[in-house]
């Protein structure tokens, strides 16, 4: 960091104090930060706690853990009487490397630590002798040894400080996450409400929670944050908006976190009036040179910017044939004086490919572009490459392009934010499959080259490198959903360190922000553990990817939504076959793109893991898996056994009631539920669609066949009309009712059954734009009544809103009438698609 005069370091420790202090709308205690939560007080440090500098960073250190010593002795540690500071006596001291020796020239400082580095030292004394050094290199070095300090109890509670003092120390240097805020507040891609930055073109002027993200950020180690929308980027470097942006560096600087920019590769021309955003043009290079130098007289710590450019209709290089280093470098060299970094994204690619070419192949973009520029970048370079080859799915094969630029500084960007892991909705905890990719092995040189040395930097022997999650918090609860706040912190543990276990920090968020009741962590765990595989099995399984909509919501499922356009996310399934041949031999040639080691496994089906077959080949629905299940079978099954587990999740969650915040339980069981209906339409739409593709039966006679159903549009119909739901397995037979320009509509079912108390599911479309109303009559008494008024995508019905609701106990008999009477509200026509009678009970 660099040195901050004393005026500005006044008004960062102003900004520091009243965010702690002051009522706070969204704290980072609504995460993991839960210092009254048992178990996470302790008495593991003297009490009394001392910075021995005034840097702001290492007042934020001390602030933190007088927070925690404060829950300890239920009251505020710098109100404590003298006797209580007495009982708890000795001391705990805060300091770099250099105040730290000053202070204590007898004891020997660990000498070899990095800016960001920390050692944690106790003398073993006890009483007023005891002493506790938290040393880091710089001052973030202290902030992070003082979170260490914090979750050691939690995480590791029998352990105690090893005698020679515990080294930390970051894996890799980049440790970022990425917002993709808009200007007016909204967010892409965010599931947490709207822009804890940004609102109507501004920057907001309560930045309180802006400084409490930074908090919770800087507890599991992450340094940087980079603010804006890749995507629309221009405005923000305006003079009056990157003052305005200085605001936001001065919320986030006390916990080290670095702000910085999206860029737009046209700025100079849509901002700066030149006639051209040429980047090997003198003038504009000029303008990026002035604008860089502006941005740091703002914001003397600014981080860097990040590039998206020739992508997805961005403007980019290309535009005058200049490649992605002549850009990359031009914005490099503005940077360079003030040690800022270009984080150029590899996501570029041609979304106008021609699906009839069966050698176009988008999974190819980013090696193709960017592994011939190898060696031409600037050393403040950082090529940011997605984890996979297209775009955040279910399930990619990790992309070759770490292997293929040795030359080259890189990081790896993965998602936080759950676009195409069912947006927060359903809980998918990412971390195992980050971990995969960490630890995939490139084999470049057939060495051993794990993902994870390689952005670290380690394996090309490059100064910089590391990991950039999209996180998109926003308002509600930073992720919209608690448990969901486990990836981002599973994100920044794994960028300090690569090698954790997935399950190790599942069970320390679960400790930190549910309970540390083992057999809470147990469950909870479990679930967390099971979550990615049961959502990639009830959605798209084999490497199919994600199978939703990839051209709207990205949310429900969409088979087709894949194929016949010029997105290149195609699965090519047909009558016959399905999947992508990526194969060299006869295929795209991608699988070329990996080392010979990894070519040769991909290149054949025998030797291609099962569950990426159908990214890199074409089979026919009858070719045999390793266990000797036939592809389609395994697309029935895969549905079935994803959407059981997703069920199990509700009852993992019910076995838990009463053993924590009884809120917290609340607020989850019925996204819960909601997930677990939703996994049932999804794996309707899904193995339908294949059953009538492939014509093959599915061996256990479940698709196709609902024996508990009752088609809507069966029923005897009072104003309402039967409509084609789009695309059509998103609905039973491809058929809907809805109530189009009338008060209210009816559907009577006839009900043939044995006579008993049943659950009755109603399967409808919560359309936005209004909130129609639904009620159950049995003979014409009302049951049950309900509003559809959850916040699910489109106003189509569709998978995406597909939704149920449970009525329980309703008693039947042979010859009841059982109505739906459907009530439209504005844009939402009560369109529902079947009802179920089941005889589980799930009344808890
Ligand atoms: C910011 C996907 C997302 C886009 C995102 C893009 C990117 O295509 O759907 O919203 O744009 O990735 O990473 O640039």
């Amino acid at each position: 960091m660099k040195h901050i005069r004393p005026s500005r370091l006044l008004a960062l420790l102003a900004v520091l104090f009243s965010a702690i202090s002051s009522v706070i709308g969204q704290t980072a205690d609504q995460a993991w930060l839960k210092y009254e939560l048992k178990g996470r007080v302790h008495s593991f440090f003297p009490i009394a706690v001392r910075a021995l500098g005034s840097d702001v960073v290492e007042q934020a250190a001390m602030a933190e853990l007088n927070r925690n010593l404060g829950l300890l002795v239920g009251q505020d540690a710098s109100k404590m009487t003298a006797r209580l500071k007495e009982t708890l006596s000795g001391e705990t001291v805060l300091g770099t490397v250099d105040e730290i020796q000053k202070s204590f020239p007898n004891i020997h400082v660990s000498q070899h630590l990095g800016p960001e580095d920390f050692w944690i030292w106790g003398n073993h004394e006890h009483g007023a002798k005891q002493l506790l050094i938290i040393c880091g290199g710089t001052s973030r070095g202290v902030l992070y040894g003082a979170f260490e300090l914090l979750r050691r109890p939690v995480v590791a509670p029998n352990l105690g400080l090893p005698k020679e003092g515990l080294i930390g120390r970051p894996a890799m240097p980049i440790r970022w996450v990425d917002e993709w805020d808009n200007i007016d507040g909204s967010i892409e891609r965010g599931y947490g409400g709207r822009s804890i930055f940004f609102d109507a073109g501004h920057i907001r002027t309560d930045l309180a929670p802006a400084t409490e993200y930074a908090r919770l950020l800087a507890s599991v180690g992450i340094n940087g944050c980079n603010l804006n929308n890749v995507n629309s980027a221009s405005a923000f470097f305006t003079p009056e908006m990157l003052k305005e942006v200085a605001r936001i560096a001065d919320a986030m600087r006390p916990y080290g976190v670095r702000v910085s920019l999206s860029a737009d590769i046209a700025s100079p021309q849509k901002l700066g009036g030149l006639p051209t955003f040429d980047p090997l043009d003198p003038a504009v290079r000029k303008w990026w040179n002035d604008k860089v130098n502006e941005i740091y007289s703002l914001i003397p710590d600014f981080g860097g910017f990040t590039v998206k450019a020739d992508s997805e209709g961005q403007p980019g290089p290309a535009s005058y044939g200049r490649s992605p280093a002549d850009a990359a470098n031009t914005l490099a060299a503005a940077l360079a004086p003030h040690n800022g970094v270009v984080l150029y994204r590899a996501f570029v690619y041609n979304h106008h490919l021609d699906w009839t070419d069966p050698k176009a192949d988008r999974a190819r973009a980013a090696y193709d572009i960017f592994h011939p520029l190898d060696g031409k970048f600037a050393p403040n370079v950082v090529i940011q490459t997605k984890e996979g080859p297209i775009d955040f799915q279910a399930r990619e094969p990790v992309s070759p392009l770490f292997g293929g630029i040795p030359h080259t500084s890189q990081a790896m960007e993965l998602q936080i934010t759950q676009e195409y892991l069912g947006q927060q909705r359903h809980l998918v905890y990412i971390a195992p499959m980050w971990k995969e990719v960490l630890d995939f092995n490139m084999r470049v040189d057939s060495a051993t080259t794990p993902v994870k040395q390689i952005v670290s930097g380690t394996t090309f022997h490059r100064q910089l490198g590391g990991m950039v999650g999209v996180a998109c918090v926003g308002q509600n609860g930073w992720l919209g959903s608690p448990l969901a706040l486990a990836n981002l912190y599973a994100f920044g543990r794994l960028s300090w360190n690569p090698d954790l276990r997935a399950e190790d920090i599942a069970a320390e968020w679960t400790r930190q922000t549910i309970s540390t009741n083992p057999a809470v962590v147990r469950i909870v765990v479990n679930m967390l553990m099971q979550s990615w595989p049961a959502y990639e099995s009830y959605t798209g399984p084999l490497g199919l990817q994600t199978l939703t909509d990839i051209t709207g919501s990205h949310y429900g499922p969409n088979v087709e939504a894949s194929e016949r356009n010029g997105w290149g996310q195609w699965h090519k399934a047909d009558h016959e076959g399905v999947g992508f041949d990526r194969t060299v031999a006869t295929g795209t040639g991608y699988v070329g793109q990996y080392s010979p080691e990894l070519a040769n496994i991909y290149e054949s089906t025998a030797t291609t893991p099962d569950n990426l077959l159908l990214f890199f080949h074409h089979v026919p629905y009858t070719y045999k898996l390793h266990d000797g299940k036939t592809v389609i079978q395994y697309i029935y099954d895969s549905h079935y056994d994803g959407a059981a587990q997703a069920a199990h999740f509700v009852e993992d969650w019910h076995s838990l009631k009463g053993k924590f915040d009884p809120a917290l339980f609340a607020d989850v069981l019925p996204r819960l539920e909601y997930q677990a209906n939703h996994a049932i339409v999804w794996r309707a739409a899904i193995t339908q669609y294949f059953l009538k593709l492939s014509d093959i039966p599915d061996a256990q006679g479940r698709a196709g066949h609902y024996p508990n159903r009752l088609e809507a549009e069966d029923a005897h119909l009072t104003g309402y009309k039967i409509i084609d739901v789009n695309p059509w397995e998103d609905a039973s037979r491809g058929k809907a009712l809805s109530c189009d320009g009338l008060q209210s509509c009816s559907a009577d079912f006839n009900y043939t059954g044995n006579p008993g108390s049943f659950e009755v599911a109603v399967e409808y479309f919560d359309l936005q734009g209004g909130s129609a109303k639904f009620t159950i009559l049995i003979n014409g008494h009302q049951q049950d009544t309900w509003s559809a008024d959850d916040n699910l995508p489109s106003r189509s019905p569709n998978g995406d809103n597909s939704t149920r609701h449970i009525a329980h106990n309703i008693a039947l008999k042979t010859g009841d009438v059982i109505r739906i009477e459907g009530t439209p509200d504005d844009a939402d026509h009560a369109a529902f698609d079947y009802i179920e009678i089941l005889v589980r009970s799930s009344a808890q």
